[in-house]
């Protein structure tokens, strides 16, 4: 057996479905291949943005995905390894649920990823991007306004997605794939916004990546909601907010966990019109959840 197919390829996963997955090697060829059970064995299943190791079918038939390599991050929602860059999109319509929103931001800055905001439909409401601004911009979270639709802002976008693997995320509905299409100039299959219930219809069901102008972005399927973290001690949530850190150190307790304590630095920046209001009052929120979670982890 010295068939060409019995040596090793490597690609990056850029779809999956069902048990049949998509690779792309370096030079832009795509392979259909499925995966050894071993993986499932072990509890791991590829994931788009996975690197792998395959070995290609003869002719017509599928090859095999024999290594998934070691990932640099990983999202369960939406499902993508190796994410560099988290590009929340959010819109006027579907409503914005900056709980969601904060769930996702927090659980990207405990990996390392960068974050940043695309405010779309700016066409709709162009004042919601500065909003967003007010409660995003000390953390350090970069915010543009785009229009997909006016094709408005869409070159500073492109250009802070370039050089790291991008993953669009938000509500189903928010535009993403409308926005990608404008971006790289794609034909994504998009949806309307449901008018009775005023959400979108999850219209991208797979996550799907994209290379094209030097951009590595991933499309994926839109959620409303996100389970809270099962492992997540209650203590460890604030370091998620880079905000935070110019306080730490400064509330009347060391264990301080800015939580409406007496002498609280972080409550002392809000009323001094430092920190957002709001994102504080959801952080507060996300922290009870998180005891709650905590108190019951072994249930
Ligand atoms: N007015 C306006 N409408 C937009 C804009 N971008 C997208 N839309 C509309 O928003 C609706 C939803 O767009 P999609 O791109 O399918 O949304 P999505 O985020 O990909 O949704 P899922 O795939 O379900 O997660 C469509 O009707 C789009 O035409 C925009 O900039 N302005
Ligand atoms: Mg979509
Ligand atoms: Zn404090």
């Amino acid at each position: 057996m010295n068939d060409n197919h019995e040596e090793m390829n490597r690609g990056t996963l850029v779809r999956g479905i069902g048990s049949f997955y998509t690779a792309r090697d370096p030079d832009g060829n795509e392979f259909i291949l499925r995966c050894k059970k071993k993986f499932r064995h072990r509890g791991m299943s590829p994931m788009t943005g996975d690197e792998v190791l395959f070995t290609r079918g003869v002719g017509e038939a599928h090859g095999w995905i024999e290594e998934i390599l070691p990932r640099k991050t990983v999202c369960l929602r939406p499902p993508v390894a190796n994410v560099e860059l988290l590009v929340l999109v959010i819109s006027p319509v579907p409503e914005p649920d900056l709980l969601l929103a904060d769930r996702q931001i927090s659980r990207a800055f405990a990996q390392e990823m960068d974050v940043m905001i695309a405010v779309n439909k700016c066409d709709l409401d162009s004042s919601l991007a500065s909003g967003i601004r007010d409660q995003y911009a000390a953390a350090g979270i970069p915010v543009y306004a785009v229009s997909a639709r006016k094709k408005t802002g869409l070159d500073e976008l492109k250009k802070a997605m370039k050089g790291k693997l991008c993953c669009l995320t938000g509500q189903s509905g928010a535009g993403k794939s409308t926005l990608l299409n404008a971006l790289l100039d794609l034909e994504l299959e998009t949806g309307d916004i449901s008018r009775k219930i005023a959400r979108g219809k999850n219209t991208t069901r797979q996550s799907e990546m994209i290379e094209k102008d030097g951009i590595r972005v991933m499309d994926t399927a839109g959620f409303n909601l996100l389970e809270p973290e099962k492992q997540l001690e209650p203590e460890k949530l604030k370091e998620r907010y880079p905000e935070f850190r110019l306080y730490e150190g400064k509330c009347r307790f060391r264990e301080c966990l800015h939580d409406r304590e007496p002498g609280c630095a972080v409550t002392e920046a809000v009323n001094q019109g430092e920190l957002n209001p709001e994102r504080v009052e959801r952080y507060r929120q996300l922290l009870e959840e998180t005891r709650e979670v905590w108190r019951n982890r072994y249930d």
